[in-house]
């Protein structure tokens, strides 16, 4: 397509501007009001997800090619089969923060208007399940009331459950600006050391699920320090006086806010002056706080002591949920999750749900709320549920305990999927829908600060893919909608849903975009992006309540009584560590895209568990070692990683391995499943498991042109040029004689008719091999038994070998010489590409002596700035290690 194009990150809920460029590159939007022209790594890396060589092309139905008007045929009919013998609640959707809001509103009017059930949940039930509920309670309406700007403009922000440096990179970028012109202090509370707790003024390492007593422990204080703002509350909200006398029974005192957070007294009594003495605070927070058990109360926990201070929608400060995906907003608006209805509108308000019925025309309006992600995938395990349709979401990995969630799609009589590539969801559904991805189709997204910006279709989708909206719109077809699904274009779709927003809305719902329903096609291709409420013929997306006007019955705000418990379950002999999850900065979710970028694999290339060096003692495990853990749902092996981050009696594991990268395959094997009891959302970070070490016998390294999984021993694979390479560690002894050359056969997998060499060196313990076909190398393996005398090279000094073919003459070479190559340099800096090896070799010898002179040297940590934190630590240890030399 021609000129560049205007489009948005399908990553985080930053929802950065970005530029598809003609020449196939992309940059970030300088006229974006999220970004300004910054973008993260994961930003960055954008055009080399572009690549059409694995994507799903054609609908699949039981593993055979079929044609679109087959596959949907099938679909509708299975559905109308169900239902006529089951029932509207024995099917289901479960959808994804990554639609677009037109394949949201169209897949929640198909279920909730016209198959007549609430069973649309979203995987928003693991992500922001709690946020919407606690601004439900505090609120009466699920409203973010700040913007971007209040980080900019705060004295204070407190960073709660989040690691914003990596998880929202551009955001905490303009954080970090305004830090250096204003010195905004930072309050990060977490209770492992992070990137983003590595620069705050203050790092509150709290025990695992204390969040609540530390928040009721400063309103009691707020009380006493008569900073509680009585006028602001006595005209905007009520309830202060229950939940203060209940704050006062969880949180007395320091010393009992002490013993349940695990902190010092000292510290917390610093965090409750700074606040209660700070005007302008915000107070971020994110997955610390949403995936708990205790995920809602976390909330108002919170936002009791905004309310409280009436810091609330004024400029520099307010409670600010901040959304991981690029649509989670979207999907709220449109009513993705199965217990709300549309348009923010509600089953439990009276007049709603007619309404809703009228405005769609539907005759069997759900008048209930549907299963919540956790119940929903019991219900199909238990067979309630008979068909499923996921879109846009990896559950097989991203669940909770996902070998019963595996279980129950694998025993689900019909499953429908659509995605962009192969997933371990994929793999377990009858019918596989090709959707079209990020630049090749159209909508909008929303994101944390309610802006709603334009992604735009800039590259033909590969084979057939096409997207979801039309999908579900052929099917709704095909079921005997066709009325209510007639639109030809996501344009239609939009003027419907913004429609819907201003109907019989009269101030009572925040969310009002009808100032937008009349848009032509033409205006909505040229959209800028807007920050909502936009109510017809009225100015609108400010910030919000400032003035009260909750959209609650009084208009008033509700402070929510809450009680500190503990997580639901707690370590014990058997279980004795806490296991905590999260993300990691180069890589997204369960990473179809990230995955396949070979830089963003190089900042972490394996996952690992990470542990206290206290805990490293006890458990006797050194740096790299392999240890399993396990939990009552599963076990995986991992690397060892040791720091002085992890608090002791925790282990850390990143979220996003899965079983096409690593053999340990996803953490949540081991993840319990409890939730929250009111909002639904599952416990992701803490489950109590047992770690115990795992002797390695030896040590490999397979460079392989195909994403092989080897069985029988602990991988992990990045990509590399053209091909991969696997880490792989056996934890059986190595077998002698004829067994090492079987076992090497297995792993190195070769094609019939291979050309097989071979180099061993028994006395170093050392073996290797490869496979060649037409001169071209298909596989090299390198073995070291764990006492052996010599290493492995370096695998990114392997990636060459793919490269072109090897010489008759050079084949023996091919196992001896190259693999001494230079040293892979770890990169810090993805944006500009500078690894650690370059970043300690600048340092030295131009004597660069802070991060500014390193950005001014090699651009490293000049763009988005995730990395700096790593970048000052790389600075202290080199110019320390100089200094000691
Ligand atoms: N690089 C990257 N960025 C992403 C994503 C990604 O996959 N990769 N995903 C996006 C999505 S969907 C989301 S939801 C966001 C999530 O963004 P974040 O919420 O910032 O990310 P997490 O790493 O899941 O969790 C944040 C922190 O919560 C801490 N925590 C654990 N238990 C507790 C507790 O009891 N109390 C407190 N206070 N903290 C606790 C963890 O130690 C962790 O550091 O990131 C978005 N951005
Ligand atoms: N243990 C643990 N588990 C977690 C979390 C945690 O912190 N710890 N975090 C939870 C959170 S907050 C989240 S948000 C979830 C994320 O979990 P998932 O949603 O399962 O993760 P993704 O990998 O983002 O899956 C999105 C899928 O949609 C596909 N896709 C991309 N674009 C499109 C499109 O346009 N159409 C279609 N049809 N498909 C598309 C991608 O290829 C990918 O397979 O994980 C949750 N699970
Ligand atoms: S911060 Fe990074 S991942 Fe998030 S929207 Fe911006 S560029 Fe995308
Ligand atoms: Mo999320």
């Amino acid at each position: 397509m021609n000129g560049t194009v205007r489009t948005t990150c399908p990553y985080c809920g930053v929802g950065c501007g970005v530029l598809a460029q003609p020449d196939g590159t992309i940059k970030g939007d300088p006229a974006h009001p999220a970004n300004r022209g910054r973008l993260c790594s994961k930003g960055s890396a954008l055009a080399e997800t572009l690549d059409d060589s694995e994507r799903l092309l054609h609908p699949v139905v039981e593993g055979t090619r079929a044609s679109w008007d087959a596959a949907l045929n099938l679909v509708a009919m299975r559905f109308r089969e169900t239902i006529a013998a089951h029932g509207p609640d024995s099917i289901a959707f479960y959808v994804s923060g990554q639609c677009l809001t037109e394949d949201y509103y169209v897949a929640n009017k198909l279920m909730k208007g016209f198959i007549g059930s609430g069973n649309i949940d979203t995987n928003s039930r693991l992500c922001m399940a709690s946020s919407v509920a606690g601004h439900i309670r505090a609120f009466g309406a699920d409203v973010v009331p700040g913007v971007y700007e209040d980080l900019e403009e705060a004295e204070l922000v407190v960073l709660v459950g989040s690691n914003l440096a990596w998880c929202h990179p551009v955001l905490h970028a303009r954080l970090q600006a305004a830090r250096s012109a204003r010195g905004t202090r930072v309050v990060v509370v977490d209770p492992r050391g992070t990137a983003t707790s590595e620069s705050a003024d203050l790092h509150l390492a709290i025990a695992p699920g204390a969040d609540v007593a530390l928040f009721a422990g400063l309103l009691v204080h707020l009380d006493a320090a008569a900073a509680i703002d009585r006028a602001w509350v006595a005209a905007h909200a009520t309830g202060l006086d229950e939940a203060l006398s209940m704050a006062q029974e969880t949180a007395p005192d320091l010393a009992h806010v002490a013993s349940v957070t695990g902190l010092s007294p000292a510290e917390i009594a610093r965090f409750y002056e700074w606040f209660a003495t700070t005007e302008r605070t915000v107070t971020v927070y994110s997955q610390g706080v949403n995936q708990s058990s205790a995920g809602t109360d976390k909330v108002n926990a919170i936002l009791n002591c905004h309310l409280a201070t009436g810091r609330i929608g004024r400029p520099g400060m307010g409670p600010f949920s901040v959304t991981g995906q690029p649509n989670a907003m979207g999907g709220r608006e449109v009513g993705g999750l199965a217990n709300q209805l549309a348009a923010h509108m509600r089953f439990d308000r009276p007049g709603d749900l007619d309404r809703v019925r009228r405005f769609w025309n539907a005759p069997t309006l759900a008048t209930h709320p549907g299963l919540k992600a956790v119940e929903l995938f019991e219900a199909v395990r238990e067979g309630r549920v008979k068909a499923l349709w996921i879109i846009a979401t990896n559950p097989a990995d991203s669940m909770p305990q996902v070998a019963r969630v595996r279980r129950a799609l694998s025993t689900c009589p019909f499953v429908v999927v659509s995605d962009c590539w192969p997933t371990d969801t994929t793999a377990l559904a009858h019918v596989v829908l090709p959707a079209a991805g990020w630049g090749e189709k159209d909508g909008t997204v929303t994101n944390s600060e309610r802006r709603i910006s334009r992604q735009r279709r800039f590259r033909e989708p590969p084979g057939e893919a096409r997207p979801d909206w039309w999908m579900l719109a052929e099917v709704a077809r095909r079921m005997g909608f066709a009325d209510a699904f007639a639109w030809n274009s996501p344009a239609a779709v939009f003027r419907e849903h913004a429609t819907l927003s201003g109907f019989e809305n009269g101030g009572t719902r925040s969310f009002d975009i009808s100032a937008l329903a009349a848009s032509t096609d033409a205006e909505y291709e040229a959209l800028e992006s807007v920050r909502w409420p936009r109510p017809a013929g009225a100015a609108g997306g400010d910030r919000l309540f400032a003035h009260g006007n909750f959209p609650t019955a009084d208009g008033r705000a509700r402070f929510v009584p809450t009680r500190w418990r503990p997580p639901a379950r707690l370590p014990d002999a058997t279980f004795p560590m806490l296991l905590n999850t999260g993300r990691m900065r180069d890589q997204w979710h369960t990473m179809t895209r990230t995955g396949r970028v070979p830089r963003l694999m190089t900042h972490v290339g394996a996952p690992t568990a990470a542990f206290s060096p206290q805990d490293a003692v006890r458990l006797d495990v050194a740096e790299g070692a392999l240890v399993r853990l396990r939990s009552p749902h599963g076990e995986a092996v991992l690397r060892a990683a040791i720091t002085p981050a992890q608090r002791p009696g925790e282990v850390f594991v990143p979220m996003h391995w899965t079983d096409t990268f690593a053999g340990s395959g996803p953490v949540g094997r081991l993840v319990s499943a409890a939730t929250d009891p009111i909002s639904g959302q599952p416990e992701l970070k803490a489950t109590p498991v047992r770690a115990e070490p795992v002797r390695l016998q030896w040590r490999g390294l397979l460079l392989h042109r195909r994403a092989v999984r080897p069985e029988g021993v602990h991988w992990s694979r990045v990509p590399v040029g053209a091909g991969h390479v696997l880490e792989l560690a056996g934890l059986e002894p190595l077998p002698p004689g004829a067994g090492l050359g079987e076992l090497a056969a297995r792993l190195l997998d070769a094609p019939r008719g291979a050309e097989w060499l071979e180099l061993a060196d028994p006395a170093r313990r050392a073996w290797r091999f490869a496979t060649l076909l037409a001169g071209r190398v298909e596989s090299c393996l390198f073995i070291v038994a764990e006492d052996s005398s010599t290493g492995l090279p370096q695998g990114a000094s392997l990636a060459a070998l793919l490269e072109g073919t090897v010489a008759e003459a050079a084949r023996s070479g091919l196992l001896a010489g190259r693999t001494t190559a230079a040293a892979a340099d770890r990169t810090i800096c993805a944006c500009f590409g500078v690894g650690i090896a370059t970043l300690r070799a600048a340092i030295l010898g131009r004597r660069l002596m802070d991060a500014e002179a390193i950005g001014a040297a090699l651009g490293a940590g000049t763009n988005c700035g995730s990395c700096l934190p790593e970048i000052r630590e790389i600075l202290r240890d080199t110019r320390a290690d100089a200094t000691a030399a």
